[in-house]
């Protein structure tokens, strides 16, 4: 099992934290957080290299946000929203040098914690795929069995409004249901399904659904439920 943090606020100490707390893993959220591409850069420079991996969410499947991403030091990607064979190959190809991928080479990123080894790079970095509609969700499968996806990663509240649910609705479904769907399809093909929680009760119940890369939290929520538990001990 895999534990993680999505990091909406872009506090760079707070991700520091995060991971030296032991997370798995910390994904800095350029899509709905206030990760811009500039903090990204910044914060990569910042950040210490430990056990712990590093993701940026992109806020779209756009070659050049993975390609500094992935320079700045990077573990993986996370790239929202993709349906397709087509877009999930793009995914790949942005995040692989070739052969396995078309992304740019820059040796002057280097110093910063990008591999100047670019086989090594291919072999370590995450292209982490998000399945968050219908048309995904149907075209699974197949997207599974793209070579080069690590990893599908489900985003709940999107899938849900897509399939017009919601997300309890969808932890309800079981096996048989939409997530079960996607446990499957990456065990087909022998990658890692995860999905995003944001709270601790939704991680276990996203684990005992099978999924092994788990957002259990993220940052809001851990100050949220922090002062909560401050103002517990203060009445
Ligand atoms: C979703 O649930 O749709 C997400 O993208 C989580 O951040
Ligand atoms: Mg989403």
């Amino acid at each position: 099992m895999q534990w993680g943090v999505f990091s909406f606020v872009d506090n760079v100490p707070g991700v520091a934290a995060a991971l030296a707390a032991g997370l798995d893993w910390v994904c800095l959220d350029g899509q709905h957080g206030r990760w811009d591409d500039a903090r990204v850069l910044a914060a990569l420079d910042a950040l210490p290299t430990g056990p712990g991996r590093i993701l940026v969410r992109v806020r779209s499947l756009d070659e050049g946000l993975i390609g500094r991403a992935l320079d700045a030091g990077a573990h993986g990607v996370i790239v929202p929203m993709v349906e397709s064979v087509e877009q999930a190959e793009a995914a790949v190809a942005a995040v692989r040098y070739p052969p396995a991928g078309s992304r740019s080479f820059g040796p002057i990123a280097t110093p910063y914690g990008a591999p100047s080894d670019t086989e090594a790079a291919n072999a370590a970095v995450l292209c982490v795929v998000m399945i968050e509609t219908a048309v995904g969700l149907d075209a699974v499968e197949a997207i599974a069995a793209v070579p080069g996806v690590d990893l599908l990663f489900v985003g709940p509240f999107d899938l849900s409004l897509s399939l017009g649910t919601d997300v309890d609705g969808l932890l309800s479904d079981g096996a048989a249901g939409p997530l079960g769907r996607v446990v499957a399809a990456a065990a087909a093909t022998g990658i890692r399904a995860g999905a995003f929680a944001g709270t601790p009760a939704r991680a276990r119940r996203m684990a005992e659904a099978g999924f092994t890369f788990i957002a259990a939290t993220t940052d809001t929520d851990v100050v949220e439920r922090g002062l909560s538990a401050v103002l517990s001990q203060l009445s």
